[in-house]
C-alpha cells in the first residue's frame, strides 16, 4: 500500500459498507411513503429509494429506525436515487453545443450546434436530436462533459443536505462497451471519481457498470471504478423479466453471470478498496414458479456469493420479504402480511376480544402477544402487563383472540408477533388501541328489565334520542344481538343477566338487562 492509498483511505470512506453481512437485508423502493411503509422499511438495513417520494420528517424518521433514536444498532442507512447516464428532460437549453458523437477517424467529439446541451447524444441516429431511451423515455448523456457534473453535482447537493448518506448510482451502463456510447467511458468513471471527491464520506453504490471490472474491459485501467464506490448492485443477476407474462425468468445470461461476472466482480470486491455486492432480481409473487426461483436466486447470490440480496416485483413500488424470512439463519423479527398490530378491541362483558393484523415468518409458529396499560405507551417495556401467546383464530386476514375481561377504565393496547426462535425475535410495531371499560355498577340506574322475555328496543331511543349502534352480548360473552341504530322493534330473550353495549355520538354506554321470563 503506497502513500497515496493511505491518504486515500483517511480522507474517504472507501472500501465496503460498514457492518453489513449477507445476513443483512436491503431494500429497493420508488413507491410513495406512508406510516405502515415507513414502519416496514425500518425493518430493512440500508434502503435505496426516489428521493421525491419521501418527504424530510419520514426521510429523518427512517434514518432513526424503529426505536426512534439516532445512533443506535436499529438505524436505516438511507440511498438516494441519482441518475449519472442518463436525464429526464430532453430540452436543456445549456450551451447550445448539443447533442454530441463521437468521430472515430478523428478520435474526437463532434458538437452539432444545435441548440441543446453539450452532454445530449447523438451517436444513435446521427439526426441532430438528443438521443433517447426506448424504454424509459429519458434521454442519454456523455457523463464526461463538465457541464453536466454540474446538473448533477446540483441534484447531489440538495440530496446532501437533506441528509441523504449516500447515492445509488444509476444509468451507468449508457457507457457500456457494446453500445453506440462505449467511448464515454473514461468520462464515466471520472465523474463517479469526482462524485467521491466531492462528497468523500457519502456511500456510493453503483447500479451495475460491470464492465469496469472486466479483465478483458477496464480493470487493469485507471478507468476502473473500484476505488470510488462502496457498494455495487447487480441488477438482474439471475432473472429477466417478461414484460408479456409480467413474471421473472431465468436471465439468458445467467450462465454468463454467474461463471464470469460474478467471479470478476468477486475479485474486484474482495480487494481492500473494494465494495459490498448486493443482488436486485424481479420475480412477480403470484407467478407459480415464485416459491422455487426465490430459492434459487437465494442459493446463488446469498449462498454461493456471500452477497445481499433482494428479490420484488418489477416496478419496486412494494416492499417484499421473500429473502428476509429465508435467510440461512433466522435473525429477523415476523413482518404483517395484512394491518400492522392490533386492528380493533372490542369488550364484551366477560372477555375482551382482539382482533390485530396476520403475521408471517420464517420460523412458524407466530405467537401474538398483548400489551396494555392504563395510560397510553409507546413499548412494551412501558406497558403495566402482557398477556402470551394466546390462542387465536384466523378470520379475514386477521387473527381473533380473547383475554379476560379488566375492571372498569381505560386501557391500551399493543399486539406484537414473535417468531417461534429461542430467544424469539418480536417486530416493533407501536399500534395502540384504546378501551373504555365502563362500570356497569356505577351506571345502576342504567338497567332494563324484562318481565315477560321481551325487550322494546324502541324505548330506547325513547330514553336515549338517536344511537348508532346496539350490541346486546349474553352472560356468557357471545354477542346475541346487533343493529345499527336503534330499530322499532321487539326482541326475545331467555332468562338471564345480558349487557347492552350502545355507541351514541362517540360515547359508549353499558346497560344492563335483567330478563325473567
Ligand atoms: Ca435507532
Ligand atoms: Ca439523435
Ligand atoms: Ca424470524
Amino acid at each position: 500500500m503506497g502513500v497515496v492509498s493511505i491518504l486515500f483511505y483517511i480522507f474517504f470512506s472507501a472500501g465496503p459498507i460498514a457492518g453489513l453481512t449477507p445476513d443483512s437485508d436491503y431494500l429497493v423502493y420508488y413507491g410513495e411513503w406512508n406510516d405502515d411503509i415507513l414502519f416496514r422499511a425500518k425493518d430493512f438495513d440500508l434502503v435505496i429509494l426516489e428521493p421525491s417520494a419521501i418527504s424530510d420528517e419520514q426521510l429523518q424518521s427512517l434514518k432513526r429506525g424503529h426505536d426512534g433514536i439516532s445512533g443506535t444498532d436499529d438505524d436505516v442507512i438511507v440511498i438516494a436515487y441519482l441518475s449519472i447516464g442518463e436525464v429526464d428532460s430532453g430540452n436543456i437549453v445549456g450551451d447550445g453545443r448539443g447533442p454530441c458523437y463521437y468521430d472515430t477517424l478523428s478520435s474526437s467529439i463532434i458538437y452539432t450546434n444545435n441548440g441543446f446541451a453539450s452532454f445530449y447524444l447523438d451517436d444513435a441516429d446521427h439526426n441532430g436530436l438528443p438521443d433517447r431511451n426506448g424504454t424509459w423515455g429519458s434521454y442519454y448523456v456523455n457523463a464526461g462533459d463538465t457541464l453536466w457534473w454540474q446538473y448533477v453535482d446540483a441534484k447531489a447537493d440538495a440530496l446532501q443536505a437533506r441528509g441523504f448518506e449516500g447515492f445509488f448510482l444509476d444509468t451507468i451502463d449508457t457507457a457500456n462497451p457494446w453500445g453506440p456510447y462505449f467511448w464515454t467511458y473514461r468520462g464515466m468513471s471520472r465523474l463517479i471519481q469526482h462524485l467521491r471527491e466531492r462528497y468523500p464520506q457519502k456511500i456510493l453504490i453503483a447500479n451495475r457498470g460491470l464492465f469496469y471490472f472486466s479483465p478483458y474491459w477496464y480493470r487493469n485501467t485507471p478507468y476502473n471504478i473500484r476505488p470510488y464506490i462502496n457498494g455495487l448492485l447487480f441488477e438482474d443477476y439471475y432473472t429477466s423479466w417478461d414484460w408479456q407474462a409480467d413474471t421473472g425468468i431465468v436471465s439468458p445470461y445467467f450462465e454468463e453471470n454467474r461463471n464470469n461476472w460474478a467471479v470478476w466482480v468477486n475479485e474486484e470486491a474482495s480487494q481492500p478498496d473494494g465494495f459490498t455486492v448486493f443482488a436486485l432480481d424481479y420475480l412477480n409473487p403470484s407467478q407459480s414458479s415464485y416459491e422455487t426461483m426465490l430459492h434459487n436466486q437465494i442459493q446463488y447470490t446469498i449462498v454461493e456469493n456471500h452477497w445481499l440480496s433482494y428479490v420484488t416485483y418489477i416496478l419496486l413500488d412494494t416492499i417484499t420479504y421473500g429473502v428476509f424470512h429465508n435467510h440461512l439463519e433466522d435473525n429477523n423479527p415476523p413482518t404483517w402480511k395484512s394491518h400492522i398490530g392490533v386492528y380493533d378491541v372490542n369488550y364484551q362483558g366477560d372477555s375482551i376480544e382482539i382482533l390485530a393484523g396476520l403475521a408471517e415468518d420464517q420460523t412458524p409458529p407466530v405467537n401474538y402477544y398483548v400489551y396494555y396499560s392504563t395510560s397510553s405507551f409507546n413499548s412494551p417495556e412501558e406497558a403495566a402487563d402482557s398477556i402470551g401467546p394466546l390462542n387465536y383464530q384466523v378470520v379475514n386476514n386477521l387473527v381473533r383472540f380473547r383475554i379476560p375481561a379488566l375492571p372498569p377504565g381505560t386501557y391500551y393496547f399493543i399486539v406484537r408477533a414473535r417468531d417461534n426462535c429461542n430467544p424469539p425475535h418480536e417486530d416493533k410495531n407501536t399500534t395502540l388501541k384504546e378501551l373504555i371499560i365502563q362500570s356497569v355498577k356505577e351506571k345502576g340506574e342504567k338497567v332494563l328489565f324484562s318481565k315477560d322475555g321481551t325487550l322494546d328496543l324502541s324505548s330506547l331511543s325513547n330514553l336515549l334520542g338517536d344511537i348508532d349502534y346496539i350490541e346486546i352480548y349474553s352472560p356468557t360473552g357471545q354477542i346475541v344481538f346487533k343493529a345499527k341504530s336503534a330499530p322499532q322493534k321487539e326482541i326475545t330473550l331467555p332468562q338471564g343477566v345480558y349487557l347492552a353495549k350502545i355507541r351514541q355520538k362517540g360515547r359508549e354506554l353499558i346497560f344492563r338487562i335483567i330478563v325473567l321470563n
